[in-house]
């Protein structure tokens, strides 16, 4: 196979993604700076909220889109063993989604778009940021169209096959991302961008924060998905080891897709629109999300079992000291499952409803999600780049030395970083704020907490250039040796035999999800239109 297209496919993607990641840092650590009022001169609400908002989107959707997207059309093209299906109109969705990025960058580099990342009416942002951000959306619907086709193709060509497991995840993947933008894509149609346009007077605050709930959650699953892929597919055969278990591995795929939909109401405990009989029904609903990383857990942490014991590992705990510590894959796992306990007992707090009351709209939340996403699932992406870049350029990875000493110093950056966050947060500190000084003994408690956030953010800065250069080295520098290794995925400890169709197809997970999306959001949706409810206008502008 000549696979130009899909490796150009693949780094262009991913190009996209680091550079938005390694801009977004920047801002990162200007915005610990600014909100701690250590340096006076630094001090501009204006200029914190344009900057904030556009680090959420870069982070939030373009590192995380695009590097979905350039994983995806890599693991699809080498797992099924085929080219990807319609390369122009892969091209056509790349293009398309940057535009989209370009035009939502100058609203928000301009301070226009100061609405952070979760843009919540009735704060409005300059119309070409919704007109961008619908067409990053639109540009990985294509994305998700060419990984379905590509399955189901595939299904057709080898009847009674099993779909390779990285293909199996990246579907669920994309057709979780379908249902997932849906919320966000109806709130940008019928109320953001009409209201933005002028076109009516107000909006339904409530319906709007109701549709962004909805993606709101399994956006976050979205973004794990290609981690725990990781975790399966690559880990094992970095450790020296084996999957422990297809099937588990594929159910907690379904689970995670299939349970991260219909509970989005764990972001609105707090907020009056919904009865609480409906924030019961998503809390359950979060609680059962949670275990399909427990599955996983146990799966990943069973295959580094058997490699380490493979490797002469003796004892209850022997094995982890004889883990391929130096490869990166491996690392990266270990740091990103301890990041995943402490982000995992975050989630745990925020979802259990009385104590969400404790830590809602506090330092906390960007605690835990900078733990759990920044941590556990980009450390991950940085592994994936580390073990594909010399497969993608033909050039063997410049330092895997300099790599090692990068994944520790994001782990500890982000730990020095998020710990305090939490500790602020039940000290009572607001998030979404710019200034953290007010003058009183509250906020003289917070203090020594902004200086440990600094300089957390500092080495995570740090890490983040060094993977930058790490990356350009391998890619740009002068080295003449040529790398020849292909992208190797895990073997089953135990091989697959009649795999249940369940198991192994999209089809009937859609069914189901229609079904709970239905009880979960039909009438709290349906009631907007049947209540009197209070709309709002423009708030500021
Ligand atoms: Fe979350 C808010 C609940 C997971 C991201 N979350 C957010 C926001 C983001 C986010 C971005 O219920 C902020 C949204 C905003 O701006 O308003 N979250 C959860 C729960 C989980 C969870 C229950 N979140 C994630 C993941 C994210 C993410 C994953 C990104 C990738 N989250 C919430 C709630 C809120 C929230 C509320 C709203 C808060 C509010 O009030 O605003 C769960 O899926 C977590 C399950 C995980 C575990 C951990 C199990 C641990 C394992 C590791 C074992 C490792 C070992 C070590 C033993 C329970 C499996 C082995 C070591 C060796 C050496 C081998
Ligand atoms: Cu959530």
């Amino acid at each position: 196979m000549n696979d130009n297209t899909e490796r150009n496919l693949a780094l262009s993607h991913m190009w996209v993604a680091f550079i938005a990641f390694i801009l977004a840092c920047f801002m990162g650590e200007y915005q610990v700076l600014e909100r701690s009022g250590f340096i006076e001169a630094l001090d501009s609400p204006a200029m914190y909220f344009a900057s904030v908002s556009t680090h959420g989107v870069l982070m939030a959707y373009v590192l995380t889109t695009f590097f979905i997207m350039g994983f995806g059309y890599y693991t699809a093209s080498t797992s099924l063993k085929v080219p990807i299906w319609n390369k122009q109109l892969a091209w056509g969705g790349f293009w398309l989604a940057l535009l989209g990025v370009i035009l939502a960058a100058i609203p928000l580099l301009s301070g226009l778009a100061s609405v952070l990342y979760t843009f919540y009416p009735p704060v409005q942002a300059d119309t070409m940021f919704y007109v961008g951000a619908t067409l990053l959306i639109v540009g990985s619907w294509v994305w998700c169209g060419i990984m379905i086709v590509m399955f189901l193709q595939w299904k057709e060509a080898n009847p009674g096959e099993t779909v390779p497991l990285a293909m199996f995840a990246t579907t669920m993947n994309a057709m979780l991302w379908l249902w997932t933008s849906a919320g966000v894509a109806l709130e940008s149609l019928f109320l953001l961008l009409p209201w933005a346009f002028g076109w009516v007077d107000t909006i339904d605050v409530g319906l709007a924060r109701t549709l962004f709930a909805w993606t709101l959650h399994p956006i976050v699953y979205f973004w794990l998905i290609p981690a725990y892929t990781a975790y399966y597919v690559f880990v094992p055969k970095h450790a020296g080891s084996y999957l422990f278990s297809e099937e588990a591995a594929r159910a907690a795929f379904i689970v995670l897709v299939v349970f991260s939909l219909p509970i989005g109401f764990h972001h609105l405990y707090m907020d009056p629109e919904q009865a609480s009989g409906w924030k019961m029904l998503h809390g359950v609903g979060t609680f059962v999300v949670a275990i399909p990383t427990f599955m996983t857990g146990f799966t990943v942490i069973a295959a580094l079992e058997i490699a380490g014991r493979l490797r002469g590992g003796k004892g209850l705990f022997g094995w982890i000291g004889s883990l391929p510590w130096t490869n990166t894959m491996v690392l990266s796992i270990i740091l990103s499952l301890l990041m995943l306990i402490f982000g995992g007992f975050g989630g745990i707090v925020n979802a259990s409803y009385a104590m969400n009351a404790m830590i809602h709209n506090t330092a906390w939340v960007p605690g835990h999600f900078h733990l759990i996403f920044a941590g556990t699932t980009v450390i991950m992406y940085f592994s994936i780049a580390y073990y594909l870049w010399p497969i993608l350029t033909k050039k063997p990875i410049y330092s895997n030395n300099l790599a090692l000493v990068q994944l520790w110093t994001w782990f500890i950056g982000m730990s020095i970083m998020t710990t305090p966050w939490h500790v602020l947060g039940l000290l009572g500190q607001p998030r979404r704020i710019s200034s953290v000084v007010y003058n009183n003994l509250m906020t003289l408690s917070w203090e020594p907490y902004e200086l440990l956030m600094i300089m957390g953010g500092l080495v995570l800065l740090g890490s983040a250039c060094l993977f930058i250069y790490l990356l350009v080295k391998t890619q740009f520098g002068s080295t003449t040796e040529v790398f020849e290794g292909e992208v190797e995925y895990a073997e089953t400890y135990h091989p697959v035999k009649d795999l249940p169709d369940y198991l192994n197809d999209i089809k009937i997970w859609n069914k189901v999800i229609a079904v709970l999306m239905l009880v979960s959001f039909g009438i709290p949706i349906l009631q907007f239109f049947f209540l009197d409810t209070y709309d709002s206008s423009a708030w500021g502008y």
